[in-house]
């Protein structure tokens, strides 16, 4: 008896071994690289465009102006991009000093940029008739540059998205039933496809969980429905391990993720009202931010950030350990609207003198402070000052480690003075730069 007992023991523990490996993610050596090599990249050209860009009023225009679905989906016969050339847009890309791209592939309108089998509300059914998926696809691999797909979660046009319980996408005027588990299989063989037809994909940014829970800020964070994710990620860890998952979900990561998002904000600031969630310590992390106030073309945003701003944040994120994912708009005949080009352009020398502060380095080492960040390379710590003192050295609290020397960055040394409460910087004679004045401390 006592013998059976064990043997039922054993079992039992074996089936529970089995239940929670299936549950808990272990992340494929391939992904904890690239895991790496994100953070090391630090800057990437998020791509917001479709047939939603025709009317010049962001991505979420069915929504916003309540167009029935039907009528809406005539915007596939009229995006026709002619100018669109992804050869231009990746040297776009890699000459503003980004590292990778991250590709609207389907929005929140359904509308798919690639040749889809699952749905004929795709770009081969447009008057363009070719797979941008694929043409950017090409181009990144050609150029060396990683390839994201954002894909939403959330679908406006669908019956079996389960739209009774969504916020958004009330009045697409769908009269069927939402089914998740018909839409869940849709989502798969999209997926299937996206990660099977174009080559190494540097990772997966979902959206659209937000769509079934309290507004973000409030109290409880579930779901109305079971996403499922374990499913999801499961697939595309095994059709190709090193890509990485994200998910805006705006919470701490869920299992099975492989970096985390922040929308419109660095970690610690809430101006967006998205960003309620804590850093995760272990994983990577990304932020995304406009260049006007619109992630898709919009005629009436005249609101540009400057060079200045943009590579603040850049700096500001890097200090925190933070990616920095910069959004651009294009216009619906596929060219990039100057003032995008120009401001990428100027980033991009900013990065051609300075990325090696940028490119690399880790964050989080040294906490931010009121002037500035620091960005830290093996014993070299790159003091970012932002907002410089009005007068007085620039005081590093706390800094721990012996520095041996401190030069302003392609230029002379400068005095320093280290005791036990932190180290000053004396900046007297040094001509401050008008974006970031980089002091290079080399550490014993
Ligand atoms: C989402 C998208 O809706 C948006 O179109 C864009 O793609 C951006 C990068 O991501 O933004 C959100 C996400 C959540 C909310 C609003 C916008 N929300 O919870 O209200």
């Amino acid at each position: 008896m006592k013998r059976i007992k064990s043997i039922a023991l054993v079992f039992l523990l074996a089936a529970i071994a089995i239940s929670s490996q299936a549950q808990t993610y272990t992340p494929a050596p391939e992904n904890i690289k690239a895991r790496q090599q994100f953070r090391d990249d630090k800057f990437g050209l998020f791509i917001h465009w479709g047939p939603f860009s025709i009317p010049g009023a962001g991505e979420w225009v069915m929504n916003e102006r309540g167009i029935p679905y039907n009528n809406y989906k005539r915007l596939m016969d009229f995006f026709n991009p002619i100018e669109f050339n992804a050869e231009q847009w990746v040297s776009m890309a890699k000459n503003a000093g980004m590292k990778y791209i991250t590709l609207i592939t389907r929005h929140h309108d359904g509308f798919s940029m690639w040749d889809t089998k699952y749905s004929d509300y795709n770009i081969m059914h447009s008057p363009y008739k070719k797979d941008i998926v694929k043409m950017m696809a090409d181009e990144c691999h050609k150029q060396g540059i990683q390839l994201f797909l954002y894909y939403s979660l959330l679908d406006w046009g669908r019956d079996d998205y389960p739209h009774e319980t969504g916020k958004t996408g009330q009045h697409a005027g769908r009269t069927g039933h939402g089914d998740y588990a018909s839409y869940l299989q849709f989502m798969k063989n999209q997926l299937t496809e996206l990660l099977t037809n174009y080559g190494t994909i540097g990772g997966i940014w979902f959206d659209g969980h937000w769509d079934q829970t309290q507004p973000e800020g409030a109290a409880d964070r579930t779901s109305r429905i079971n996403w499922k994710y374990d499913e999801i990620y499961g697939l595309i860890h095994k059709l190709q391990p090193q890509a990485m998952i994200g998910n805006n979900h705006h919470m701490t990561p869920f299992a099975g993720e492989d970096f985390q998002m922040f929308e419109k904000d660095l970690p610690g600031e809430n101006k967006s009202g998205l960003s309620f969630q804590e850093a995760s310590l272990q994983l990577p992390v990304e932020t995304c931010e406009t260049m006007n106030n619109s992630w898709g073309f919009n005629l009436n945003d005249n609101n540009y950030k400057t060079v200045k701003q943009l590579i603040h944040y850049l700096v500001k994120g890097a200090g925190r350990d933070v990616n920095f994912l910069l959004n651009v708009g294009p216009m619906p005949n596929g060219k990039i609207q100057p003032e995008f080009t120009d401001t990428l352009k100027a980033i991009g020398q900013w990065m051609q003198a300075n990325g090696e502060t940028i490119y690399g380095t880790r964050g989080n080492i040294y906490p931010p402070q009121d002037w500035g960040v620091v960005t830290v390379k093996n014993k070299t710590y790159f003091v970012h000052i932002l907002q410089p003192n009005s007068d007085g050295p620039i005081f590093m609290p706390g800094i721990k480690g012996k520095i041996i020397s401190a030069t302003v960055r392609g230029g002379k040394k400068i005095k320093f003075k280290q005791q036990a409460e932190g180290a000053f910087l004396y900046l007297d004679g040094v001509q401050p730069d008008a974006i970031d004045t980089i002091i290079e401390l080399q550490l014993q």
